[in-house]
């Protein structure tokens, strides 16, 4: 199985890894009422169009401090949709990231943590908004409602009340942990029993939403820096690397469906992978 070709490896990823979020039709949520307070549309829904193709290009932009300096804004606002992730801003940052956001994935510690001002916040504002949080692998959704490792329940159910026009989806835990089982399944080490990170968990989202998808700075580029995010002046190779998130074996993985020349990855950290919708299994 390791072994695997790309084409094994996509088909694979589309088989186990279906985009899964909550739709309140298992307890805890059906008893609570969440049937009613999910987005009517699915997010594949919300994005097919009536040809039930997806978005056509979509970039998803990480927050590697890289980025800096790479010139790409023109070119990631060029694409039908932008991915970007938790809190990072385009703000101050046009030239290099671009000003265009369609989704942002945010984790759980952006609802909980009072200092992302996440009901106030202009970033949480006018996109889709996808949120997680990681349960223990063994998923019991009453347990993980009663102990999430951040509270985001509590602000997702203020949200969707007060802005119930607003796309906000909360991915299943099952969701993530399937998306782990394939990066362990495809790696010769054990990998640490935490859930991949928002960067891989975004760039499968995309691949399930769009027919082409373009990553940029998850494998570093030429710019690769211990800068850790773009925005911030903090400093540790982890970021890039990885010490919670099985960050390498991500990388790793991704890098080996990359159907863009070798000289994009160097000079623009961009790696170009295929939507899933494409791949015939
Ligand atoms: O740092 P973070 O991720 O928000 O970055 C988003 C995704 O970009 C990729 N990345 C980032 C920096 C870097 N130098 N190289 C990269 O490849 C990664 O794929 C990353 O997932 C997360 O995954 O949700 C994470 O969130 C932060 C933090 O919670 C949020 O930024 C909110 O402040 C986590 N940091 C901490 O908890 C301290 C981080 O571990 C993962």
């Amino acid at each position: 199985r390791l072994g695997q070709s790309p084409k094994e490896l996509l088909c694979e990823l589309k088989v186990h890894a279906r985009l899964w979020t909550l739709d309140g039709s298992q307890p805890p949520f059906s008893s609570l009422g969440w049937d009613q307070l999910v987005p009517p549309r699915t997010l594949e829904q919300l994005y097919q169009g009536q040809d039930q193709t997806g978005i056509r290009t979509c970039a998803v932009v990480t927050s590697a401090g890289a980025i800096l300096h790479s010139g790409l804004g023109k070119e990631i606002d060029s694409h039908d949709a932008v991915l970007r992730f938790n809190a990072a801003p385009t703000e101050g940052f046009e030239k290099d990231v671009g000003n265009k956001t369609t989704i942002r994935i945010i984790n759980s510690q952006i609802l909980a943590n009072p200092k992302h001002q996440f009901k106030s916040s202009s970033l949480y504002k006018n996109v889709t908004l996808v949120a997680w949080d990681p349960a223990p692998y063994i998923v019991n959704l009453h347990k993980w409602y009663d102990s999430p490792d951040y509270n985001l329940f509590g602000p997702y159910v203020e949200r969707r009340r007060l802005q119930p026009q607003q796309p906000f989806y909360v991915l299943h835990p099952s969701y993530v942990w399937r998306l782990w089982d394939v990066i362990q399944g495809n790696t010769q080490e054990s990998i640490q029993p935490n859930p991949p990170s928002s960067g891989f968990i975004g760039i499968l989202l995309m691949m399930a939403l769009c027919e082409q998808v373009h990553v940029y700075e998850y494998i570093p580029s030429i710019r690769q820096t211990d800068l850790c995010h773009y925005y911030e002046h903090y400093y540790d190779q982890a970021c890039t690397l990885g010490a919670y998130h099985p960050l390498l074996f991500e990388k790793s993985l991704i890098q080996r469906l990359n159907m863009g020349p070798k000289g994009d990855l160097k000079r623009k950290g961009r790696v170009t992978l295929p939507g899933l919708s494409s791949i015939d299994c």
